[in-house]
């Protein structure tokens, strides 16, 4: 059931006021609580393993919500120097507005890592894999490292979804979503998560989420509970198809470097099987022909679409130099091992056959 309404009827005035004082459960609005928030907040609790959960609008507003709660100003936060471009942007020029300073590192790197901590560092944020390069970055590890220094660890799970990686298990404190991407599953909506201890997701709800706003609609979340419903079944088949394209791509003579954590010339291979159930369906790749060569395969395909965005039943191809990830400096994107030619590729869940077919008739346009 959908409860396509923006505010819920009280039985009289006494009632309203119990309500809004807290001394009687209900709902009041939708930006305070919908019942199609709390069974989706209660399902991803239960599937990442941790206490409560919150659903926002996008995966940029349960991570500005996320930071925005834990953080203010005079504090520190750390961040891995590979992340989606609004992340980035986010840390590094929105926070420093507020007053809140941000170092970014390789955060695969545990020395690194812990000589960017400061005694005022009340957050480390990462990704892994990392968009689009797909760096790992051990959870367990960082996690240890956040909690010497007093600091919560907030992972973006985005690219593998609680189905192939709990990183509250491995010791973090708060998981962030585009549930836009695997979650939804298919393409058809914009929505994000948080996920976490609830002396902390219930100050979010009650403070943070209620003043800024950003919730989803209660149709939006009645379908990303149904896209959830096959969470399973399309991830194993993202993860089937992705190393099948990663080998395929491999063996290409127009490709220089497939990055894909499933195969074992991945230099976080072995850090990979150990912390994620599967290795997902994200596959990124760089091109002997550089740029020139990725815009001719991009301008080519035919069944894949290019697209930003990732995590939809369709495959998807983009180019994050110029797209997803054109607000991060060139400096710090080549620091980070993004290089301006690197071709990010979506595996959807069609036919494996039909995705490399296609690659490989936009590949041979390549001179
Ligand atoms: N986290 C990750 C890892 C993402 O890839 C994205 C969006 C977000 C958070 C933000 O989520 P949103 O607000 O869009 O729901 N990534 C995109 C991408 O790579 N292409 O288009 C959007």
């Amino acid at each position: 059931m959908i409860y396509q309404t923006s505010t819920f009827t009280f039985e009289n005035v006494e009632q309203g006021a119990r309500r809004f004082a807290g001394l009687e459960p209900g709902y009041i609005y939708t930006r305070i609580g919908n019942p199609n928030m709390t069974e989706l907040q209660e399902r991803m609790a239960s599937l990442e393993n941790g206490e409560d959960a919150v659903s926002a609008c996008s995966g940029m507003a349960a991570i500005s919500t996320a930071l925005l709660s834990i953080l203010k100003q005079g504090d520190h936060i750390v961040a891995s120097n590979m992340l989606y471009g609004c992340t980035y942007d986010l840390i590094s020029q929105m926070l420093p507005d507020f007053g809140i300073e941000a170092s970014f590192v390789d955060a695969s790197d545990t020395n690194a890592l812990r000589a960017t901590m400061r005694p005022n560092t009340k957050a480390l944020y990462i990704e892994t894999p990392a968009n689009p390069t797909m760096k790992i970055i051990d959870i367990r590890a960082a996690a240890d490292i956040s909690h010497e220094y007093g600091a919560y660890l907030v992972v973006d799970n985005t690219f593998m979804t609680p189905y192939l990686q709990r990183p509250l298990e491995l010791g973090a404190d708060i998981v962030v979503h585009s549930a836009t991407k695997y979650l939804g599953g298919h393409g058809d909506l914009v929505s994000g998560v948080i996920v976490g201890p609830e002396h902390l997701t219930s100050k979010m709800k009650k403070r943070y989420l209620k003043d800024l706003g950003g919730i989803p609609s209660p149709f939006d979340i009645w379908l990303l509970a149904r896209g959830i419903k096959t969470l399973g079944v399309r991830m194993d088949r993202h993860c089937q198809n992705a190393m099948l394209v990663a080998e395929f791509l491999v063996n290409c003579p127009q490709v220089a470097t497939v990055y894909y954590p499933g195969l074992p010339s991945h230099p976080q291979h072995e850090l990979a099987k150990k912390q994620m159930d599967g290795f997902g369906g994200m596959v990124s790749f760089d091109l002997k022909g550089g740029l020139d060569a990725g815009c001719t395969l991009m301008n080519n395909v035919r069944m894949i679409s290019l697209a930003v965005s990732l995590g939809s039943v369709d495959s998807l191809i983009e180019h994050p130099a110029s797209m997803t990830h054109a607000c991060v400096p060139q400096v710090e994107r080549h620091a980070a091992g993004l290089t301006d030619g690197l071709v990010r590729l979506s595996v959807g869940i069609e036919d494996v056959e039909d995705i490399i077919s296609d690659l490989k008739q936009a590949l041979d346009n390549i001179k």
